[in-house]
């Protein structure tokens, strides 16, 4: 049974049972938000997995590669008690939000967490803004992503390679939310650390909004390729009308440290199906660099040929 976590539209809280990214949501209307959000507090917890690997997770045990989705509207703040049940150094290192030196998670100014020790980090989002020569400075929407920077090296180049990563999202107010959420990240020359067949399997039904989040870590150039669907160039991967110019594309480069993300429906125009997703430098994915999307009929079984596509995805690569 390949079926993953059933999702609602109300919140972009998805548990994939393949894939491993449980997502974080930011419910602020809950929480009473009145423009000026209280900081939200969350606990971290970094830990060592089989095969050699070590992962975030939201409670002891349950730590994964890439690590939790971690969610935030534009305005808010994070605070993130990180709990290092490990013996090596490490930390939590965001990119795209802001942060004091203090939460940098870099060796440079000693903001880590050195073996068994808790340690907080603070996370800052703003909305779009204007400086004061009147023009507008972006806000920290976006698709971004964190990291580990100070297990191994001071540049935490041996827990970037074991998994300690994962997805950011800030969103802005009115942003539609997906009914699944995944996370891809291309790290040397795998996927979420592991290779085809053991590459992970995304599932969704035929007309479900999916979205995907890409991030690349290692020492490659890479390029994602979808394929069956394709997506707008931009923030949000969506356009703001019919006559906006931004490029569609299916195919995007991915280099290390870069990340962007993007929302999809689900077959829509192509139908349900076992679709590849892969890296398109082809030496890669030759090597394994490749998954499936796998969407299925409305009511969850699998379209005709699936099966079929599935086994030659196992056997292709084993
Ligand atoms: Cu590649």
């Amino acid at each position: 049974m390949l079926a993953g976590a059933a999702a609602g539209m109300a919140t972009p809280v998805i548990t994939s049972a393949i894939g491993g990214t449980p997502a974080l949501a930011a419910p602020l209307e809950a929480n009473g938000f009145r423009g000026r959000p209280r900081p939200r507090r969350i606990t971290l917890f970094a830990e060592e997995l089989p095969g050699d690997m070590v992962g975030y997770g939201l409670a002891p045990g349950e730590a994964t590669v890439p690590g939790p989705v971690l969610e935030m509207w534009e305005g808010e703040t994070l605070e993130i008690q990180l709990v290092n049940n490990t013996d090596h150094r490490l930390s939590i290192h965001p990119h795209g939000v802001e942060y004091d030196t203090e939460s940098d998670g870099s060796p440079l100014n000693d903001s880590f967490n050195a073996p068994g020790e808790c340690r907080t980090y603070v996370w800052r989002s703003r909305t779009p803004y204007r400086a004061e020569d009147g023009a507008w400075m972006p806000g920290s929407a976006g698709y971004w992503h964190y990291h580990d920077h100070a297990m191994g090296t001071d540049h935490g180049t041996e827990g970037l390679t074991r998994g300690l990563y994962g997805a950011l999202v800030v969103r802005r107010r009115g942003d539609i939310l997906p009914d699944r959420q995944y996370t891809i990240v291309f790290n040397g020359t795998t996927i979420n650390n592991r290779v085809a067949p053991e590459a992970p399997i995304f599932e969704a039904r035929l007309g479900e909004r999916v979205e995907f989040i890409a991030i690349s870590h290692g020492n490659s150039p890479h390029t994602f390729h979808l394929h069956g669907h394709r997506w707008a160039d931009n923030r949000t991967g969506m356009l703001a009308g019919p006559d906006d110019p931004t490029p569609t594309i299916d195919n995007k480069d991915l280099n290390p440290g870069s990340s962007f993300g993007f929302q999809v429906i689900a077959g829509k125009g192509v139908g349900p199906g076992a679709w590849m997703y892969h890296c398109h430098m082809q030496v890669h994915s030759d090597d394994g660099m490749t998954g499936l999307f796998l969407v299925r009929n409305e009511d969850g079984s699998l379209p005709p040929g699936a099966e079929e596509a599935l086994r030659r995805y196992h056997a292709h690569f084993s």
